[in-house]
């Protein structure tokens, strides 16, 4: 599908700023414009590409058990998993002080800690998350846990290898291949 990016910066207020509230009045990424109108949150946005390309079956077909299975994980992947990095990436958003952010910071990291537990044991040997075959689950799953690899969580290297050999997978797919080395920065 033909599409034209437009890079709007998280780390330099641009999210905020007056002409993406218009598109976002939540001030957040991604936004999809689609023409008729734009589209917001991620679990909607990857529903609506799915759509556009039903036999490339990016997500299991609609009603069934395994639609369901795929909706309540990227349910969970856009409301716990997300929101669980927030105390370590935005400690300043949950506390004013230095002291009590560094608490944030302590609390969140184990918090942080038994969510990827939870995920790794959930994964265990299957290949893809969702029946047989690679769904928008997977990849949105694999955005998650390279964010394991940024700096501020060193103290998880070497841990949760299932789920990293799951991403690393992920990866090798030759379209996520490509955007990946697109767009390297922001994963
Ligand atoms: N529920 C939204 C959350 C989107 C979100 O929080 N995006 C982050 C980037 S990963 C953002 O725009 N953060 C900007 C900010 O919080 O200032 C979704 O899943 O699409």
């Amino acid at each position: 599908m033909p599409y034209r990016i437009e890079t709007v910066s998280t780390r330099n207020g641009e999210v905020k700023a007056a002409v993406h509230l218009t598109r976002n009045p939540w001030g957040r990424v991604p936004a999809l414009d689609i023409g008729t109108c734009i589209l917001t949150e991620n679990v909607a946005i990857q529903h609506f590409i799915a759509a556009q390309r039903p036999e490339q079956r990016f997500l299991p077909d609609y009603g069934s058990v395994e639609h369901a299975q795929a909706l309540a994980w990227l349910c969970l992947l856009s409301s716990t998993v997300h929101i669980a990095f927030r105390p370590i990436f935005r400690p300043n958003r949950l506390a004013s002080s230095a002291h009590c952010q560094s608490d944030v910071l302590a609390t969140g990291l184990d918090a942080l800690i038994d969510v990827f537990a939870i995920l790794e044991a959930t994964i265990g040997e299957k290949v893809y998350i969702v029946g047989d075959r690679f769904t928008f689950c997977d990849s949105y799953l694999m955005v998650y846990t390279r964010w394991l690899n940024r700096p501020a969580l060193s103290s998880l290297n070497g841990r949760f290898g299932t789920l990293r050999q799951h991403a690393a997978r992920v990866a090798k797919r030759s379209a996520i291949a490509s955007v990946l080395k697109r767009e390297a920065l922001y994963f």
